[in-house]
């Protein structure tokens, strides 16, 4: 049994969706749980003027009956309040009328660090929307309401994730780099209690449960690096210094390599971190080439975020429940809650 997820949706298109199947029937679901990670996402300090215009919720279409999953494919939903004033310029399809809102004029000009040249060519496009709007971190509010289902599965089994930036987020820089019109980046941390040892394999590299987290963090939008418990330091010491002894109990006393051994989690805390890059769209743009003309020019300039670290917090919280949920699934599987809990129950039992 496993778990998968596929989302669609572009920044300022109707909504954003995702369908999630490989969840067990019978897992309740709480609106407000999932809608709070919906909102935790939405706050932080340098954040747009778009979240002002965007209140998120989740919609629910399938796989749920009074609150219970069916056990079959789930379907969710987060409408982009935005959309209203883009009715035209992203329309699914060709627009009627005269061209009105946002989005009526081809972009032209890619700005350096998003994924606008080499979406556009990749796609073959003559207007950069065509890439940026899906490129996006927009898409990351449906990511989260699928982390918020993924957390609701975890907490069946005594698994709590949590992710928090841990570096840009001081007030007064995030002031600075606005009044400069610029950008920040910043360090997020998840921390996962409770993963009982044996999540993942070191069979190959598709199912080593630090590559899959990696995989997981690396794919959300900005992120430039991912550790793994003490990460890159772990480079600097001797091995003496770096590994962490096991105690009678198999317990340890200190947790260098962040739960996770050999591709497999060990049973202390599940450590990972992210570092998100400073965001691309920049007030002050930087060189870029208008791929109408061929001619030197300055980036496209549209509202943006001066920092993102704290959505990202979040957004890392999701992902690491959504991949830690997967691997919970293949390796305890079950139709029903009962059958997935009740093997998770007789694996501890059988542990030493
Ligand atoms: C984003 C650009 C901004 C952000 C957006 C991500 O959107 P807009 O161009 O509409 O101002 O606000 O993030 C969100 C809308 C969100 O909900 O997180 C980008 O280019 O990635």
């Amino acid at each position: 049994m496993t778990l998968s997820l596929v989302t669609a949706g572009e920044s300022h298109g109707p909504a954003l969706v995702a369908i999630l199947s490989g969840l067990p029937a019978g897992l309740v679901l709480d609106r407000e749980a999932i809608d709070r990670d919906l909102r935790r996402r939405q706050e932080g300090y340098g954040r747009s003027p778009r979240q002002r215009i965007e209140s998120d919720e989740v919609e629910v279409l399938a796989g749920l009956r009074h609150g219970r999953t069916l056990g079959t494919p789930l379907a969710l939903v987060v409408r982009n309040g935005d959309h209203a004033n883009w009715e035209w310029g992203m329309s699914p399809w060709p627009p009627e009328g005269e061209p009105s809102g946002k989005g009526t004029k081809p972009v032209t000009l890619p700005r350096p660090g998003h994924a606008d040249l080499a979406g556009a060519q990749k796609y073959g496009l003559a207007d950069v929307r065509d890439a940026l709007e899906r490129a996006s971190a927009r898409q990351t509010a449906v990511a989260v309401a699928a982390g918020a289902v993924a957390k609701a599965l975890l907490r069946e089994i005594g698994v709590e994730v949590e992710g928090t930036a841990v570096a840009g987020t001081d007030s007064a820089e995030i002031d600075a780099a606005r009044a400069d019109r610029d950008t920040l980046g910043g360090v997020v941390e998840v921390r996962a209690r409770g993963v009982p040892p044996g999540l993942g394999s070191y069979a190959s590299k598709d199912t080593r449960l630090d590559a899959r987290l990696a995989a997981a963090l690396m794919g959300i939008q900005a992120v430039k690096g991912v550790e793994i418990g003490d990460g890159f330091a772990l480079a600097t010491l001797r091995g003496s210094a770096a590994h962490d002894e096991i105690e009678p109990d198999r317990r340890r006393a200190t947790n260098r390599a962040g739960g996770i051994e050999g591709g497999v989690s060990n049973g202390e805390e599940v450590v990972v971190r992210a570092a998100m890059k400073p965001l691309p769209t920049l007030m002050r743009p930087l060189r870029s080439v208008d791929l109408a003309t061929g001619e030197p020019g300055e980036a496209l300039v549209e509202r943006s975020d001066t920092s993102a670290v704290e959505a990202l917090a979040v957004v890392a919280e999701a992902a690491v429940a959504f991949e830690l949920a997967r691997a919970a699934r293949e390796k305890f599987g079950g139709d029903a809650l009962g059958d997935f809990v009740a093997a998770h129950r007789a694996y501890l039992e059988r542990l030493p």
